[in-house]
């Protein structure tokens, strides 16, 4: 063996052994790091704002609730929540839904427990309240800017430009009335549009916007589903991920439905940094209506992926009682938060839950969500400016 081979030799073997060390002990912080629970400080991400502790990551907290006083959302009450606004009729017989939309850049919220966030939000939740109309109607939203920074809300839809929401920012302190009609009929999403997007939407200022079509659709039990996530340590990755803004939170309150009643959802993908993002239902199909924008269902299919900004209609019924899983088929993200059950009631049985085979403390699952219902009206808000807000009344149900 020549000189310079064994030199080369030489080399590669110090490569192996120093990659071997480095993989050994860069694993071992990070398992470290998963099984403490020492607390971590976060946040100063945005300058004014407050370090935060955190005892970081919780993959699932099944034995932590949160103090709904300090939740960023009651998950139960968004589910089934929809805004039809403040309803007039104008001369030519148009109705006119007017909504407000107060935002706001400066509250710490709880988002996972133990886990507490530097929240910007419409109407002091993530994700901002369900607006909806009907084709045809004039919709208009007036955004309150409470905040310190600028910001805007970007509706998806056809609109005049001047009604895009996205040069033209509403200061702190500032008002706007967005005004357009409400075309075409689908599900939609709003957020604000200023720049860095990513710092805007990743801290949660979106919500969902449905359009009905003039004739209605079939009855059904509708709800409504937004998959975001949450970067808690601001390195451009998410730590959570959730339906409907609290990790694991449907696991904890399954959502009870009916036996052989149609089930309709209004799914919308808001997740920031990560690419894609699904939805799978167990035990079942469901009818996928892309963008909500046709009558006839695209698909016949038990998982949908959606790429941010990306929405549909989900339509199913469940045939047999029991409790059944829905989660992104990510596993990553299922593992961090974005996994629920719904709990199939049976009528004719009140006794169900007999059969649902409970076999360790974890099953034996809280369904009650009554602890949770003042946590919106909690908010840390100044209560001036605010009454118009309220207004904004959750009816329910196809009006
Ligand atoms: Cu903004």
């Amino acid at each position: 063996m020549s000189y310079p081979r064994v030199v080369v030799l030489f080399g590669i073997a110090i490569s192996i052994i120093f990659f071997a060390i480095s993989t050994m002990l860069y694993s071992r912080t990070s398992l470290s790091d998963q099984n403490s629970s020492k607390v971590d400080t976060v946040g100063g991400h945005t300058p004014g704002y407050p370090i935060l502790k955190t005892t970081g990551d919780i993959l699932d907290p099944t034995s932590s609730v949160i103090n709904p006083k300090n939740a960023v959302v009651d998950p139960m009450k968004y589910l089934r929540e929809f805004n039809y606004g403040r309803v007039s009729t104008s001369a030519n017989g148009t109705v006119i839904r007017d909504f407000t939309l107060i935002a706001s850049d400066q509250h710490t919220k709880e988002v996972s427990p133990g886990v507490f966030y530097n929240v910007w939000t419409f109407n002091g939740t993530i994700p901002g309240p369900t607006l909806r109309a009907t084709e045809g109607d004039l919709v208009r939203v007036t955004l309150i800017n409470q905040g310190t920074k600028f910001h805007s809300i970007h509706f998806h839809g056809i609109h005049p430009s001047e009604m895009d929401g996205v040069f033209e920012g509403i200061a702190p302190g500032g008002k706007f009335t967005y005004q357009f009609t409400a075309e075409p009929f689908g599900v939609f999403l709003y957020h604000c549009h200023m720049q860095p997007l990513e710092e805007h939407i990743g801290h949660g200022l979106y919500g969902v916007y449905i359009v009905d079509p003039k004739q209605g659709r079939p009855p059904a039990d509708e709800m409504v589903m937004l998959m975001n996530g949450y970067d808690t340590d601001f390195d451009t990755e998410n730590n959570f991920y959730t339906v409907n803004g609290i990790p694991f939170y449907y696991m904890h309150h399954p959502i009870q439905i009916e036996k052989n009643r149609l089930i309709r959802i209004y799914l919308v993908n808001m997740l920031e940094f990560d690419p894609i993002n699904n939805f799978h239902l167990h035990a079942n199909l469901f009818n996928f209506y892309k963008t909500g924008t046709k009558l006839v269902p695209d698909e016949y299919t038990d998982i949908v992926s959606m790429s941010q900004g990306e929405r549909g209609i989900l339509e199913f019924s469940y045939k047999y009682p029991g409790k059944y899983m829905f989660h992104a088929h990510k596993t990553e993200f299922a593992e961090k938060g974005w996994t629920g059950l719904f709990l199939v009631k049976d009528d004719t049985n009140e006794s169900v839950n007999q059969n649902l085979n409970v076999t360790s403390a974890r099953n034996n699952l809280s369904y009650s969500t009554s602890n949770f219902s003042n946590a919106t009206n909690n908010l840390g808000y100044s209560t001036s400016n605010f009454s118009n807000a309220t207004n904004i009344l959750p009816t329910g149900g196809l009006k």
